[in-house]
């Protein structure tokens, strides 16, 4: 058959940390994960019905970064579990037909790695060069202008050795240096022990910065004001130097072809940029590159911005990016950004964007990405003060609000202690909307188990609807006889239209209004998302 677990199917990504704790420490762990693999996919349209899932790192940590400090690419930290129990849990997916995607962080390590303990040792030491250390300049200041991402100079003194080293996040995550061939050796040689035990694929943090411009130049100041608003401090300059610097593209392709040692596997990275910057990192019209490279663009349009011209000018130029065989995906959320929910809710309305959503993310041309939790629509949690548990200052802000445990129950569920996170609204949980025909759980397993049985949605192609309401956003599905509709109302208000002549709707798929209205002229009730099958 023509389905490809990973371009075909739906991809669920847990944080590790929150999503089910089996020993009451209030830390979720891999036998949580376990316990609820049946939630995920029991093969049935009682279950989630997912094809993989994307766990945020899991591996021995001081947990400055939550896990994306990592000391040992090759174990799993103990708050996890243990290397059986990873065996386990590969092997307990597998049995209910789950990907595992772990999340290779090859960017950098923690600084207690023992490659930068021996690096940091001396400036003789076999390993300095497996990072990156640079002399001060003349008057003692750091070798050029860049900026961590989480704030403050990206270069750390070293008091012992003389030399500043480089961090493009915090000073406990000290870049590797890509350009030392040893380096990528032992980090591809960390993919083919993952592989070994069964790994299907890998999400790739922070791709676009492994290697940067060798004669570290400054980047240029960013004279646009707005971007800083947006992205915090990283918005301060043009990341010419230390981003998306072209020979990455090379080291992507030599990682692809170490993957594809073994049959099916997949990688997925994570790219920032334009939308031709993005595509770069599929490997052109070769396509040997990632195989898939995450399309953030819908994640951008934040409070009024997320409307039906928005959201299609974002799909289609990605489409119209993407090369020949490359294939599209969709994320609506993630770990470091607001959930989606509490992104539009400018007018309070966030809840009923995030079911229209859902329609759009399960019914567009590409990989969906659900981030946990959206299944149910959590909102943002609202931390208390004392509780923060993010070190970093991200983008202006904390990443706690969009990482808070899954709600099972609503007790909680997650934990038999206090979790290391509160809860947010228990309300929105799993078991109520288990047994609710009308809730975002069963709407979204609706739109998963139709998706699953249609060619048109996991295989066909798109094509954007012209000449509709403004608010509306519209496009077909087509696999040979098989086409689709999806209608998406952005506005506050019902909106009537006729369908173009050559589109004559048959039944009703899934709506997130319940029974929508039969005959030629098409009502969408106030943020209806519709899926119709077209005769
Ligand atoms: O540089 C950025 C934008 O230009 C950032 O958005 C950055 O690339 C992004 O935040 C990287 O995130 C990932 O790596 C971090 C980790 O804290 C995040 O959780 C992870 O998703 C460092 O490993
Ligand atoms: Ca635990």
């Amino acid at each position: 058959m023509d389905y490809l677990w990973w371009k075909h199917g739906v991809i669920y990504q847990i944080y590790p940390r929150s999503f089910q704790d089996s020993n009451g420490d209030g830390i979720g762990d891999l036998d949580g994960i376990i316990e609820r693999l049946d939630y995920l996919n029991n093969g049935t349209n009682h279950s989630l019905g997912i094809d993989g899932i994307w766990m945020s790192p899991t591996f021995p940590s001081p947990m400055k970064d939550f896990g994306y400090d990592v000391a040992d690419y090759e174990d799993v930290h103990p708050d996890f579990g243990t290397l059986a129990t990873m065996d386990r849990l590969i092997d307990e997916a597998h049995k209910r037909s789950i990907r595992i995607i772990l999340d290779f962080v090859p960017n950098h390590t923690s600084s207690d790695h023992p490659w930068f303990r021996e690096s940091r040792s001396s400036v003789d030491s076999p390993k300095r060069d497996w990072y990156v250390w640079r002399d001060a300049k003349d008057d003692g200041t750091a070798p050029n202008n860049w900026i961590a991402v989480f704030g403050g100079p990206a270069w750390e003194w070293d008091q012992k050795t003389q030399q500043y080293y480089l961090h493009s996040f915090l000073v406990e995550q000290p870049d590797l240096n890509w350009r030392n061939p040893q380096v990528e050796r032992a980090m591809h040689n960390v993919l083919r022990f993952w592989m070994e035990r069964g790994v299907d694929g890998f999400r790739i943090d922070v791709m676009d910065r492994i290697l940067k411009d060798p004669a570290l130049r400054d980047n240029p100041p960013n004279p646009d004001r707005s971007w800083g608003r947006l992205m915090g401090v990283t918005g301060l300059q043009q990341h010419t130097q230390d981003q998306n610097w072209p020979d990455i593209v090379d080291a992507v392709r030599r990682i692809r072809s170490t993957v594809d040692e073994f049959p099916d596997r997949m990688t997925v990275g994570e790219v920032f940029g334009t939308p031709e910057n993005i595509v770069r990192y599929y490997g052109g019209e070769t396509s040997d590159g990632l195989h898939l490279a995450f399309n953030f663009s819908l994640t951008r349009l934040v409070g009024e911005r997320w409307n039906a011209a928005n959201v299609r000018k974002r799909v289609d130029a990605f489409e119209s990016a993407l090369p020949g065989a490359a294939w599209p995906n969709i994320v609506l959320g993630n770990h470091d950004i607001d959930r989606f929910i509490s992104r539009v809710n400018h007018d309070g309305r966030g809840a009923a964007r995030g079911r229209a959503a859902a329609v759009l993310l399960l019914t567009l041309r590409g990989t969906p990405f659900i981030y946990m939790g959206e299944e149910i629509g959590m909102p943002n949690t609202d931390v208390p003060e004392h509780r923060l548990q993010d070190p970093a200052r991200f983008h202006h802000r904390n990443r706690d609000p969009e990482r808070t445990p899954l709600q099972w129950t609503a007790k909680g569920g997650f934990s038999n202690s206090e979790p290391w996170l509160p809860y947010g609204d228990l309300s929105i949980n799993v078991a109520a909307q288990e047994k609710d025909e009308r809730s975002m759980l069963t709407l979204y397993r609706k739109l998963i188990w139709t998706r699953r049985a249609s060619k048109a949605l996991t295989l066909g192609d798109y094509a954007a609807i012209d000449g509709l309401p403004a608010d509306v956003f519209a496009f077909t599905r087509a696999h040979g006889d098989e086409r689709t509709l999806t209608m998406i109302n952005f506005a506050n208000d019902g909106v009537a239209f006729d369908l173009p002549k050559a589109l004559r709707a048959g039944e009703t798929l899934v709506s997130t209004h319940g029974e929508p209205n039969a005959g030629g002229r098409i009502e969408l009730a106030a943020h209806e998302g519709r899926l119709v099958r077209l005769m």
